[in-house]
């Protein structure tokens, strides 16, 4: 079924969607889109609409049973992503946060792990309040998340599985396609490979009793290529590429360039990831690293300053 190019056939991706679990308050989700895209696209006096981007984050789980009780599932933490929210919604966008559930949130960077347990303390015995030491990490991430969503430039939409995620993405790529080039799709979520396809997927809890496990993952279709050329072939389009292995990553995120027509890759390694990263366009390879001499300073606030950039110029071009 592969096509000659390598990029995944239509047939493949109709196959993916239509075996796919429906998924939950698909008209809910619709809904909210829709509303969230008039807001933001409606003109602002005699300035150009708002940008809207789609920032994607954390990993998706492959589940592997129906009535799932065990799935496959990565390391994404969804830090890239929810930083990354922050700097974008400083930088006038609205932004559509595609993100795993219960990964990393915008605004809550300087919250400990459990910031309820943590951040708040019984006064006389039945009023809670905010412990001294976390009361301005507290009012900051309650003030500017509040800000975005009341300003409406911040619509939040959790996913868990494979499904889930593709189902979303395509959901919300279709309604940004008449924003042409002022959309972006800030592709920093890590979405797997390989899944079982739901028709041959166990029902039931996959018993131990039957012995050592055998099971086939097929390969997951590529949505990159679609993306660009049938749900919003206007946007800027930026995706990521992650490996371990520093000697193949700049070589893999160019074929990535090149092979689903990106605007951008940027490339990742691991271990170094909130360190640094490299933008690969068609003609350069730009570094992009966290300032050291700030404490507390993220590589997402140079990155997203470049990319603002580089979306300008995106418009621009469209428009001439
Ligand atoms: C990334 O490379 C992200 O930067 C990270 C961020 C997932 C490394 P964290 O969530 O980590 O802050 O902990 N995302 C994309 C990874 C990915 O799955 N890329 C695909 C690939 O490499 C392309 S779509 O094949």
């Amino acid at each position: 079924m592969e096509s000659t190019n390598g990029l995944v056939t239509d047939a493949e991706i109709k196959s993916f969607f239509d075996s796919a679990p429906p998924l939950r308050d698909s008209a809910g989700i619709t809904n909210k889109l829709k509303e969230f895209i008039q807001l933001n696209s409606a003109p602002q006096g005699n300035a150009s609409p708002r940008r809207v981007v789609c920032v994607t984050s954390g990993g998706t789980t492959v589940p592997l049973e129906q009535r799932c009780v065990r799935y496959i599932d990565n390391f994404s933490s969804g830090h890239r992503g929810s930083t990354s929210t922050e700097y974008f919604i400083k930088a006038g966008y609205a932004v559509i946060f595609l993100y795993r559930r219960g990964t990393c949130q915008p605004y809550c960077r300087s919250l400990p792990e459990d910031p309820l347990l943590e951040c708040f303390e019984f006064t006389n015995g039945s009023n809670v309040q905010v412990r001294q030491s976390y009361s301005e990490a507290v009012k900051r991430a309650i003030n500017d998340h509040h800000a975005a969503i009341a300003a409406g430039h911040l619509l939040k939409l959790p996913f868990t599985t494979i499904f889930e995620y593709l189902q979303m993405l395509q959901m919300i790529a279709i309604s940004m396609r008449d924003l042409g080039p002022h959309a972006m799709f800030y592709l920093a979520a890590a979405v797997s490979d390989f899944y079982v396809p739901w028709k041959d997927m166990a029902e039931h809890k996959i018993q131990s009793a039957s012995g050592p496990l055998d099971m086939r993952l097929v390969q997951v279709p590529k949505m990159l290529s679609v993306l660009r050329k049938e749900w919003a072939p206007m946007a800027f389009c930026i995706s990521f590429k992650l490996e371990t292995d520093t000697k193949i990553l700049l070589e893999k995120a160019d074929m990535a360039l090149k092979k689903y027509k990106m605007h951008m890759v940027i490339a990742n390694e691991l271990l170094t990831r909130k360190e640094e990263v490299t933008v690969v366009t068609a003609d350069k390879k730009i570094p992009v690293r966290r300032d050291k001499t700030q404490a507390g300073s993220d590589v997402e606030k140079p990155l997203i300053e470049l990319l603002v950039e580089k979306h300008s110029a995106h418009i621009k071009d469209a428009d001439k």
